[in-house]
């Protein structure tokens, strides 16, 4: 009847479409930030949100944004990560209803499709949890190490050779900063574009030790305005690896599917979620 007090707030897609859509809008709202779009740092606040995940003790993990707390924020991995959750504090004050764990995920998403990325499927259930679930220091990957230290962690996850080549594909957007890694320069001549450039420019491109002062990386020898790491470097020097970096340096919409499928599944792991139906979000350029 007339006098039941309303539930507690319901979203609907409809709703989620909405948050997506004011994560698009603050992209590019800042022409001095880096390559002028937030996009970069928001895959990776929702990548490192994620990727703490341990499958043997199910503990870690998007669902509980516990990177919110020291001493999560504080691992040295995450250092940078505060730019990506502050711009986003915004889109919380105007949907107060969404989680932190959905919010981060969510604009991982919108921003991977707004680069020009593929459709990722979502969907909605992770609760905030509170520090005691903050995870140990280490379940990240260490930039200075190689194909041995890449399976150990992203198996750790419970993704196979082929995913983690996948996943690596991100690398296309974004670049490293002295005073967050160490490492210093972009991947990619697009690096607010999603493409497959990674893979093509890690084949086709010659690369030699950068000379500098900084943590051992690669620079390409042509242009020397581009980087790899040396974990970069690992999946052309592994052969398993290198099988799918040339096939994803051929075959754009194969690596597009592929890395959708891998970037959702990263973004579920752990998260108990009762709804069985994903959304795919309109992009503003659709
Ligand atoms: Fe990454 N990444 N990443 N990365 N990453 C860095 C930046 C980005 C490693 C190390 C680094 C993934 C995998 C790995 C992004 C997405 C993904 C930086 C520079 C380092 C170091 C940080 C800085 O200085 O700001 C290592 C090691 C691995 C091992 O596999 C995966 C997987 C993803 C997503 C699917 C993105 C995006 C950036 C750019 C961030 C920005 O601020 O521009």
């Amino acid at each position: 009847s007339s006098t039941k007090p309303p539930g507690p707030f319901q979203p609907t897609k409809e709703d989620y479409q909405k948050v997506y859509n004011d994560v698009a809008e603050l992209l590019d709202s800042n022409d001095e930030y880096d390559d002028g779009s937030y996009g970069p740092v928001l895959v990776r606040l929702g990548w490192h949100a994620s990727g703490t995940y341990d499958k043997e003790t199910k503990t870690g993990g998007s669902n509980g944004a516990t990177m919110r707390f020291a001493p999560e924020s504080d691992h040295g991995a995450n250092a940078g990560l505060r730019t990506a959750r502050d711009v986003l504090e915004k889109v919380k004050d105007k949907h107060p209803w969404i989680s932190y764990s959905d919010l981060w995920t969510l604009a991982a998403v919108a921003a991977i499709q707004e680069m020009g990325g593929p459709k990722i499927p979502w969907r909605p259930g992770r609760n905030d949890r509170d520090v005691a679930a903050c995870t140990p220091d280490g379940r990240l990957p260490d930039a200075t190490k190689e194909q041995k230290h890449l399976r150990d962690i992203f198996y750790r996850m419970g993704f196979n050779d082929q995913e983690i080549v996948a996943l690596s594909g991100a690398h296309a957007l974004g670049r490293c900063h002295t005073d967050r890694s160490g490492f210093e320069g972009p991947w990619t001549f697009s690096p607010t574009v999603f493409t497959n450039d990674f893979y093509k420019l890690l084949i086709e491109e010659k690369w030699s030790w950068k000379k500098w002062n900084g943590p051992k990386q690669f620079e390409d020898v042509s242009s020397k305005s581009l980087m790899m790491l040396p974990t970069d470097m690992a999946l052309i020097k592994d052969k398993v690896f290198r099988k799918h970096v040339e096939a994803y340096a051929k075959d754009n919409e194969l690596f597009f599917r592929d890395f959708a499928d891998v970037f959702a599944k990263l973004l579920e792991l752990g998260v108990p979620f009762k709804q069985e139906e994903k959304f795919v979000f309109k992009a503003t350029t659709d």
